[in-house]
């Protein structure tokens, strides 16, 4: 899929198109995915465009990256048992389709092969 401005997750923020929201701050917010791989899976997502990837992300704003990974902690320990694989498809051979960056976070009773 080709690169977007506005992202669909930017919209998502905008609420200009409708998702199921668990959390929210000013820096970030968490969804459900639309075509979950696990029993939770959701995606935690910064609100800025200014990264279109992880590596992007941890050069650029580290306090962000550990933000993302203690907002996926709380969500799954809400939401699930705790346990959770944290997945940032990065490029388009590696399975991203959305250039904007965002963790999966998926939890209970994960496939073998899962790789969100
Ligand atoms: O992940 C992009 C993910 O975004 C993919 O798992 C589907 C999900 N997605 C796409 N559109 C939506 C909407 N509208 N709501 C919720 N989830 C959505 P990637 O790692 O880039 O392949």
């Amino acid at each position: 899929m080709s690169e977007q401005t506005p992202s669909i997750f930017t919209k998502i923020i905008n609420r200009e198109i409708p998702a199921e929201i668990l959390f929210e701050n000013d820096r970030l917010i968490a969804i459900r995915d639309i075509a979950p791989q696990a029993p939770m899976h959701l995606l935690v997502i910064p609100k800025s465009e200014n990264f279109q990837n992880v590596t992007e992300l941890a050069a650029g704003d580290p306090q962000l990256l550990a933000e993302i990974v203690s907002t996926a902690h709380n969500l799954a320990t809400l939401h699930s048992n705790g346990e959770y694989r944290l997945v940032f498809n990065t490029g388009e051979s590696a399975g991203q389709t959305v250039f904007h960056v965002h963790a999966h976070v998926l939890s209970g009773g994960l496939q073998e092969h899962t790789l969100a």
